[in-house]
């Protein structure tokens, strides 16, 4: 009997490995079961050398905008998941082809070996879910289903080996003369065999390709239906900005036509993390635990948090990638506690200096009690824009810290650890700036010349605007050169608040031609916009952007 070799179980593994995943997908959207290709993607992530994860990242990114597939942070993270499932396809063909040359040797048969090794593989991706979902994996429908779905696609490998080894059917018994008495394995044509293995293959092909097709778009269909289980109570709750003016509504410098939406929707807020999927936790359930260096340990429940004076601010979120005018930077109003209200009833002990703040996604931060105890705005924030935060954007509670980027700032934040000393942040360890301040960076984001304005005097002008931002430190001047002449001083629309983006105007004396404009700021401590061009890792992007433009 030949059995088949590795090639024709790369193959076998590839197609049961498709299989595999759309089955898990649907697992996912119907019993909450952990998704492999995302555990496993995600567990690289958090395993692998910060330069390595960088360099993905950043690699990705630049297709992103190479293809100008829109926001890059959605695009990104389609990008991610695509990745993840083809990792875990192509893992799939590498364990098919070691399986098959494993049980080649084997004179059992290939079955039972197989079904156990992929139970083995189960339970090893069971192992990776919890590592890296930790406690909002379901536990019990995830091992059940993972070790279940894992053992029957060893139990299938092990299925079809045994037949793609089969000898096609022989009609009636052998006769004397026609095996001579020989191995009646000798009586093969082997062009039969191949043909019975290329049908074979085939029919695995189709019907792997249904079940496939099948379970990915019901479960997508399913997934689509139960969109975002917003709390009960505020699913019908209108966001703060459609019930409100916005506090500069008034301003007397108005945004040029085409600059970006002041404040950013939250659906359309930049979303950046770890996860391939948005961590779901049960806000009911969902305690903050404080511990380390404090005189008990104490469990505060989103009510109780709920229940202190709430603080409203107007945020500019930036993530330290975000390269040059790039997109990953958005503007909302953010409510929560602040932390220098709470610290007094969490006791925490005098020698305590910093303290831990992580997540239920293995995400954490360190952040010195000093700037919590000077600064009022720091803040443990659990709604954006009057809504409760979305899955994506750290449900049930997150943390700002002004002044510094995003990978400072913990969503899904579950547990603060008092500590006696400074420590690396996940991306500090990745070789990312340990301080992490906003750099200063002002955009253009549009060169109005179809809203042109007339000041009266004849010439018409072109409304130019965009936006300028340095974290908390504000914005005391913008200015813009055109043809690389002099700098001209822009206009400043008041600010939704002194930790956002400034809108900045500039109208600009019509000339026909081929322009270039060239934007930068000053903050509020009256320091320029750093004009030397730098990547954005380790310490953020800087540089002066310039538009060029034909009038
Ligand atoms: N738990 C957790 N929090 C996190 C991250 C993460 O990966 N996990 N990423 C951080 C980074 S790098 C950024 S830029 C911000 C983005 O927040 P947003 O997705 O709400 O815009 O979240 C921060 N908080
Ligand atoms: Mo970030």
């Amino acid at each position: 009997m030949t059995r088949p070799g590795p090639a024709i179980g790369a193959l076998v593994g590839f197609l049961l490995t498709t299989a595999l995943a759309a089955l898990s997908f649907l697992a996912m959207a119907t019993l909450g079961a952990a998704f492999p290709p995302f555990a496993l993607f995600d567990a690289l992530a958090r395993v692998l050398p910060g330069s390595v994860v960088t360099f993905g990242i950043d690699t990705l990114v630049d297709l992103v905008l190479l293809a100008n597939l829109g926001p890059v942070a959605d695009a990104a993270k389609a990008a991610e998941q695509t990745l993840a499932v083809l990792v875990f396809l192509i893992l799939g063909a590498a364990a098919g082809a070691a399986a098959f040359a494993y049980v080649r040797r084997d004179p059992g048969g290939p079955v039972r070996p197989l079904a156990l090794g992929g139970a083995a593989l189960g339970v090893g991706a069971l192992l990776l879910a919890l590592a890296v979902g930790g406690p909002q994996v379901r536990l019990l429908p995830s091992a059940a289903w993972l070790i279940a779905s894992f053992a029957a696609w060893g139990a299938m490998l092990g299925w079809c080996n045994e037949r793609l080894a089969r000898p096609p059917a022989r009609r009636g018994a052998p006769t004397e003369d026609e095996g001579g008495g020989a191995d009646p394995h000798r009586v093969q044509v082997p062009s039969v065999e191949r043909l019975d293995r290329r049908r074979f293959l085939i029919r695995l092909g189709g019907a792997t390709a249904a079940v496939t097709v099948a379970g990915a778009g019901v479960g997508a269909w399913l997934r689509q239906t139960d969109e975002e289980p917003a709390p009960a109570a505020e699913a019908t709750a209108q966001p703060w900005s459609q019930q409100n003016p916005l506090p500069n509504a008034d301003a007397e410098v108005r945004p040029a036509p085409g600059t970006r939406p002041e404040l950013t929707p939250v659906d359309q807020h930049y979303r950046i993390d770890i996860n391939t999927i948005a961590p779901r936790v049960d806000g009911d359930d969902w305690r903050l635990r404080v511990g380390g260096l404090v005189d008990a340990p104490l469990e505060l429940s989103l009510d109780e948090l709920r229940a202190y004076p709430p603080v409203h601010q107007f945020v500019t979120l930036s993530c330290i990638s975000n390269r040059l005018g790039g997109d990953l930077i958005d503007t909302t109003r953010w409510t929560g506690v602040s932390l220098q209200r709470l610290l007094p009833d969490l006791g925490i002990r005098d020698e305590a200096t910093h303290l831990r703040i992580s997540s239920v996604d293995g995400f954490f931060e360190v952040l010195a009690l000093d700037t919590a105890r000077i600064d009022p705005r720091v803040m443990l924030a659990y709604a954006w824009d009057g809504l409760p935060l979305s899955q994506d954007h750290g449900y049930p509670l997150r943390v700002y810290v002004p002044d510094l980027y995003g990978m400072k700032q913990p969503k899904w934040i579950d547990r603060i650890e008092a500590i006696d000393g400074w420590e690396e942040g996940f991306w500090v360890e990745r070789g990312w700036d340990a301080e992490a301040r906003v750099r200063s960076t002002s955009v253009i984001d549009t060169v109005a010349t179809d809203a042109l304005t007339s000041d009266g005097s004849g010439s018409p002008r072109v409304p130019i605007g965009g936006i300028a931002h340095a974290g908390a430190r504000g914005i005391s001047r913008v200015e813009v050169s055109v043809d690389e002449g002099p700098w001209q001083e822009a206009r400043l629309r008041r600010p939704l608040s002194g930790l956002t983006w400034v809108v900045w105007r500039f109208d600009w004396a019509f000339q026909e031609g081929r322009h270039t404009f060239t934007v930068r700021c000053v903050d509020g401590n009256g320091e320029p916009q750093i004009e030397a061009r730098n990547p954005v890792r380790p310490s953020g992007a800087t540089g002066l952007l310039r538009e060029e433009v034909t009038l």
